[in-house]
């Protein structure tokens, strides 16, 4: 890095080679769907549960082959510690119904996992389903439906289990369900004792909590439950709390006034850990790939300002089906990486010291003084230290052409 570039930092008391040094240090967990728009292997059943991929850019894998070829492509250009994140539905070997599943079904991903230095979370695939009734899963009122998707998920621990085993790496579970329904109901209570008494099921099995951790990510609406999601913000966070289970909370899944960024110093006065689906709302639609927008740089502001980069767990959650889907990856992983960057650049002792003595026009200065500072810089250097060229627009382009093309439609 230019002599220059380093003492413009340290005029704000900030060395950009340590943040370098800790951004290097932070996971990122990378979801595999973003590759297929969340078809999976069995490509059995149609995406259901309120979640949709729209667009139809061709080429998309259609196997593990051609997914772990695009995967392995995108993570040429990603900087830093990576984990996969996979779905039920992307079971690899000796397939089984997914309420059977178990780590061995997941072999080839493991194997794929070791070789190119992964971590792998995962999440059992409660969507996509024949098993759903009237678009509920734990919380239906049918037993045998219930049961069903009670086992898909005390299996999904133990696979989960077995791939951290495997790994000798810890996995984050996170369970979404997709259960809600169109229009208001008449009874809320019921179907949130049905999704409490699954949850209850479910953990009672036990599990290693060396191995595992285990999320609950919940919803404010999805597209055919508009109004009302069993699996709410406040039915989550206090069966978290109550189950030392760890909250996650998708940045598309809250109103649009409402700030995830905002949310994240209160979970933290009280969990030991917290898990987060980086994404971007539009309008009514979540998932959207990630820019560099301002509520991103809030959320990673957030993290670093509370020092709990290592007490989160951060993972991407977008699929969209209308772009190249390896460009789609690495530019909204990039994008993380950068809003990160940025907030291990920012002066925060300053920033706070102001607030401290009620300064507040210091503070505006100093954080639109700070975006002058030559940030793009450090990243370069970043990219540079870990071997990753910057440009990638063309090489993908190539495989596309070369690679992707080949699959016809
Ligand atoms: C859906 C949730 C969930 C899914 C993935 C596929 O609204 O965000 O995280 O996107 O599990
Ligand atoms: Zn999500």
């Amino acid at each position: 890095m230019k002599e220059e570039t380093i003492k413009k930092f340290k005029e704000f008391g900030i060395d950009p080679n340590l943040a370098i040094e800790k951004l290097k240090e932070v996971p990122i967990s990378i979801q595999c769907w973003q590759l297929d728009d969340i078809d999976g292997f069995l490509n059995a059943e149609t995406l259901t549960g309120g979640i949709q991929s729209t667009g139809n850019y061709p080429y998309k894998s259609r196997n593990f082959e051609e997914l772990t070829s695009d995967f392995k492509e995108a993570i040429k250009y990603i900087p830093g510690k990576k984990r996969v994140n996979l779905h039920a539905i992307y079971e690899s070997d000796d397939v089984v119904d997914r309420s059977e599943i178990s780590a061995k079904n997941f072999k080839r991903w493991i194997d794929f996992a070791k070789e190119n230095n992964l971590g792998i979370d995962f999440n059992p695939t409660c969507f996509a389903s024949s098993m759903l009734k009237d678009s509920l899963s734990l919380s239906s009122y049918d037993e045998e439906v219930r049961k069903y998707w009670v086992k898909h998920c005390v299996n999904s621990i133990k696979t989960s289990e077995g791939i951290a085993k495997e790994l000798n790496k810890k996995v984050l579970m996170n369970i979404w369900v997709p259960d809600g329904l169109k229009e208001s109901p008449s009874d809320r209570t019921s179907l949130r004792k049905n999704l409490k008494k699954s949850l209850d099921e479910i953990i009672f099995c036990g599990y290693d909590k060396n191995l595992v951790d285990i999320s609950v990510e919940s919803k404010v609406f999805g597209i055919g439950v508009e109004s009302f999601t069993v699996g709410s913000f406040e039915f989550y966070l206090n069966y978290a709390k109550e189950n030392n289970l760890v909250p996650l909370l998708d940045m598309g899944h809250f109103h649009p006034t409402e700030n995830v960024s905002d949310k994240i110093s209160s979970l933290l006065l009280f969990f030991p850990k917290i898990a987060l689906h980086v994404s971007r709302g539009v309008r009514w639609d979540s998932d959207h790939v990630l820019k560099l927008n301002d509520e991103v740089q809030e959320v990673t502001d957030e993290l670093v300002k509370n020092d709990a980069l290592n007490r989160t767990y951060l993972a991407m959650d977008f699929f969209d089906g209308s772009i190249n889907r390896v460009d789609a990856l690495i530019i909204g992983a990039r994008n993380l990486i950068k809003s990160l960057l940025r907030s291990l650049l920012t002066p925060r002792s300053l920033l706070s010291e102001a607030q401290k003595e009620g300064d507040h026009t210091k503070i505006l200065y100093l954080q639109e003084k700070i975006k002058e500072l030559p940030w793009e810089e450090v990243y370069e250097e970043y990219l540079k230290e870990e071997n990753i060229k910057n440009d990638f627009y063309e090489d993908i382009k190539k495989y596309e052409k070369e690679v992707m093309s080949k699959r016809g439609k």
